[in-house]
């Protein structure tokens, strides 16, 4: 089984610096040996390389980096296309949220090139589903969801040719959504399991039953994984903290389990900041949930229960 890893230095799309050195952060403590070290034959592609840009005005003042994070966006669909149909599996290591813009939408071009539909796990504290006109912080990592769900003004953004259904969303670990994003979700009804629903039913009830649809429609599935999903107290690495995200536990359930369900072909690792993170901690922890993700585990599992 092969895998690559691919680089993506962007931080134009968050509001404080230091994504750029989230894929630099994510090789020294070592993704790529841990990965092959469970068997997996790995590619290091690189980092992606994004021509200059000049500057470009929204008619949304607030909203900054439009032309520098379009390009980003532009440049990174086709190497992740390249990446997914070179690889059984591909990582894409941020930089910030931003990039799923183009990471997804070079899979879901993929996905339609094997005649599979796309499934998208996202686990984050946001649903990064603001329109350019709708967002007030300006900061386009809150974006990528409704440009790939195909809602309207996003050309300053590349034209999509792979809209994502809606319907083959699957978002958990929400606790922080501003009005024109919850207004998406019920419109585009997108299954969203918040920190209350998980406090209420645990993961892996929500996460098997869309885990039977994806393997019922024969899907493919990415999995996008902003690091504010988890709680501050265990991943401090990342510039939107919000209290109250989900444990240690919580998260390896989940890698565990969809690793148990063989259906991951893609992944983004997004938001790490370094330059807040302490010594690696939460570098760290991506690495081992990344782990789980591959096959890392305590015990080979009975079929004989004892
Ligand atoms: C907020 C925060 N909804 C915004 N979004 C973040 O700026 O649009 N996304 N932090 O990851
Ligand atoms: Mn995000
Ligand atoms: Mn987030
Ligand atoms: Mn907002």
């Amino acid at each position: 089984r092969t895998c690559s890893l691919l680089g993506v230095p962007v931080e134009t799309g968050a509001a404080q610096r230091g994504c750029t050195m989230g894929p630099a952060s994510l090789r020294t403590a070592e993704l790529g040996e841990i990965i092959a070290g469970l068997g997996w034959q790995v590619s290091d592609l690189g980092d992606l390389t994004v021509p200059a840009t000049p500057a470009r005005a929204h008619d949304n003042a607030a909203i900054h980096h439009l032309a520098e994070t379009a390009a980003l966006i532009g440049a990174l669909e086709p190497a992740a296309f390249d990446a997914a149909q070179a690889h059984d599996r591909a990582i894409f290591m941020g930089g910030d949220h931003s990039m799923a813009a183009g990471s997804i939408a070079g899979v879901c071009r993929h996905a339609a090139a094997r005649g599979r539909p796309l499934f998208v796990l996202w686990l984050d504290a946001h649903p990064d589903l603001h329109r350019l006109s709708t967002t007030t912080s300006g900061n386009l990592h809150g974006t990528p969801m409704a440009y790939l769900i195909g809602e309207p003004g996003f050309e300053a953004y590349p034209p999509l040719a792979h809209p994502l259904a809606p319907e083959n969303i699957c978002m958990m670990g929400i606790r922080s959504v501003d009005e024109p994003e919850a207004a998406h979700i019920r419109d585009r009804g997108i299954e969203v399991h918040d920190m209350r629903a998980i406090d209420e039913t645990g993961v892996l009830a929500p996460l098997e039953s869309f885990l039977a649809r994806v393997r019922a429609a024969r899907g493919l599935l990415h999995l996008s994984f902003d690091v504010d999903f988890l709680d501050p107290a265990i991943a401090p690495g990342v510039g939107t903290t919000v209290p109250g995200g989900a444990t240690f536990r919580e998260a390896h359930l989940i890698m565990e389990t969809l690793c148990d369900s063989g259906l991951v072909t893609s992944l983004d690792l997004v938001e790490l900041n370094p330059f807040l993170d302490e010594r690696g901690r939460t570098a760290k922890l991506l690495c081992d949930l990344t782990a789980s993700l591959f096959g890392r585990r305590v015990l080979d599992r009975m079929t004989r229960s004892f």
